[in-house]
């Protein structure tokens, strides 16, 4: 059986299904090519000097790291020539970076975070890179990086492809183009990205929990409910033990959930409500959300769906529940839903 690459994947997503355009097929290309250049930067660390701090912040306000930096450079350098994109927008910019007038503007706008769980880097545990596309709106004003944000301003049910590359012992590439979700592993030595897994089903129930623990007193009564009640295990009311895993990288928590299952939380609390929560609407939310709702599981502020949301704010912080559906719909109607 011929190897399947992820040429050849979105070829029959494009020739023979009609799923995606020839423009779209192109830019997950350069996407997947992009994360493979981001690969040997993260794989090369302190050898190429690239670990520690930049020396400037971000939009959030966060220190960034020079791979925060160097990845958001790939990604523009990239993608910016190839005359299927109209802007991107990625958490370390402040304002949407418009196609240079040098190169064709194409249809779509891209957002990513280049290089998400950032506290990570230096210690040498996964991260990752996570991307979204949306189509430009008809007669979008991109006059000026300021006048661009609008075009952004979708609904996560918008979207046409999504996906995340997580850097750790392999380098793996997660896809959705709304036609289920493939799994595709980097071959080092071909320089290829391998379907390895596809239309990856996430189990409606688990025995594992993802939240940062360290909030709990910060925490909504719902999500307390929720995690005391696993907490109280075989003898509580959910009636079984559970586990927790928590990674620091969402990156590294969604891809062990859409591999053998489990929740993720980082819901709302007193910490972060002035703020509308602690993870990014446009390039974390909702990419993860449309992967996670196309594996058969759910995705929700704990109070609506994620991909409902319309934006407001390019950089829109919102509560994230995802994962298990039966154990998202759980902790939802807890939450008076
Ligand atoms: P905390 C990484 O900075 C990130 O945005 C996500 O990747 C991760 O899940 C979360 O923040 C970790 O947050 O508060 O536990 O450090």
């Amino acid at each position: 059986m011929a190897l399947r690459t992820l040429a050849r994947y979105l070829t029959e997503e494009q020739r023979d299904k009609g799923v995606i355009t020839t423009d779209l097929k192109f830019l997950i290309e350069i996407v997947s090519r992009a994360c493979q250049s981001i690969s040997v930067a993260i794989g090369k660390g302190g050898l190429a000097g690239v670990l520690g701090e930049a020396g400037s912040d971000n939009v959030q306000g966060e220190a960034q790291k020079k791979l925060d930096v160097l990845s958001n450079d790939i990604l523009l350098d990239a993608n910016e020539w190839g005359g299927h994109l109209a802007a991107m927008a990625s958490e370390e910019m402040d304002l949407p970076h418009l196609v240079p007038h040098r190169f064709p503007k194409g249809e779509y706008l891209l957002t990513f975070d280049p290089l998400d769980g950032s506290s990570n880097i230096d210690v040498n545990v996964s991260i990752g890179t996570i991307f979204s596309v949306l189509k430009c709106p008809e007669g979008a004003d991109l006059s000026t990086p300021e006048a661009a944000e609008a075009a952004f301003l979708q609904p996560g049910t918008a979207q046409v492809a999504a996906g995340y590359a997580v850097y750790g012992p392999t380098t793996t590439l997660i896809l959705t183009v709304g036609d289920g979700v493939a799994v595709f592993t980097l071959d080092r030595e071909l320089g290829i990205f391998i379907l390895t897994q596809e239309k990856v089903q996430i189990p409606a129930d688990t025995k594992e929990f993802a939240i940062n623990m360290a909030n709990q007193r910060f925490w909504e009564a719902p999500v307390q409910r929720y995690v005391g009640e696993m907490q109280a295990g075989k003898e509580g009311p959910l009636g079984k033990d559970y586990n927790m895993r928590w990674v620091g990288s969402m990156v590294a928590d969604v891809h062990r959930i859409m591999t053998r299952g489990g929740i993720f939380m980082y819901p709302l609390d007193s910490k972060t409500k002035d703020q509308g929560g602690k993870l990014r609407l446009m390039y974390e939310a909702n990419p993860m959300a449309f992967l996670v709702e196309q594996a058969g599981g759910a995705a929700t502020t704990g109070r609506q769906r994620i991909l409902d949301i319309q934006p407001d704010k390019l950089h829109q912080r919102v509560p994230v529940i995802l994962g298990s559906r039966n154990e998202v719909e759980r902790v939802t109607a807890y939450h008076g839903i």
